[in-house]
């Protein structure tokens, strides 16, 4: 199954690339941010991003995973959520295509998202799964790459499988 949905903490993931939910000036954040920094290594992390500068809203950038149990971290920076005003979905859906590619363009086979944008950046938690889901699945019609999406909280599990057989069922019934 090339898209896994799983509940847990994205640190503890064996996967060739761990995706961090970013700011732009790629500073350790709070979050997921906080907890990717911590465990790959807070200082060798922040000299790798520094050493990058800048990442725009909807744009991946790669640095190597340090301590963690993957090969390379991508950072990517969601949009904050502006009350559904466009460009916030293209922006999320622009996150995991980039990431997706990315990962790819360096040779990876596996990744593990978060739910980007759906903490600190205040996107309304249904909609970042249904954004999330809609973007991988989209990506997997074409590439192959094994997707995790981690979701720290376990309740977030059942609407993600919701969207997860909402798309797959549009697929094969040939609507998008
Ligand atoms: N593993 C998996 N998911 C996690 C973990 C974890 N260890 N910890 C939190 N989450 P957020 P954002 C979930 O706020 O909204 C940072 O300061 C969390 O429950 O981390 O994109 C950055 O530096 C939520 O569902 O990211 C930026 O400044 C999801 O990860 C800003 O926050 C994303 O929440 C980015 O905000």
């Amino acid at each position: 199954m090339p898209l896994q949905l799983i509940s847990g903490d994205i640190t503890k993931m064996s996967v060739d690339v761990i995706v961090n939910a970013a700011n732009q000036r790629l500073r350790a954040g709070g979050g997921v941010c906080g907890a990717i920094f911590n465990a790959a290594g807070r200082n060798q992390m922040q000299e790798a991003c520094d050493a990058i500068g800048f990442c725009d809203t909807g744009q991946a950038v790669i640095t190597p995973a340090f301590n963690l149990h993957a090969k390379a971290v991508i950072h990517t920076v969601g949009p904050i959520y502006s009350n559904g005003k466009n460009p916030d979905e293209e922006l999320l859906s622009s996150c995991y295509l980039k990431s997706l590619e990315l990962a790819l363009a360096n040779g990876y086979k596996s990744i593990a998202f978060p739910l980007i944008s759906a903490g600190i950046y205040g996107y309304p938690k249904e909609e970042a799964i249904q954004i999330a889901v809609k973007s991988i699945l989209s990506f997997l019609r074409s590439h192959e790459l094994t997707v995790y999406l981690v979701l720290f909280n376990p309740r977030d599990l059942e609407p993600a499988q919701r969207w997860m057989e909402h798309y797959d069922q549009l697929t094969s019934s040939g609507i998008e």
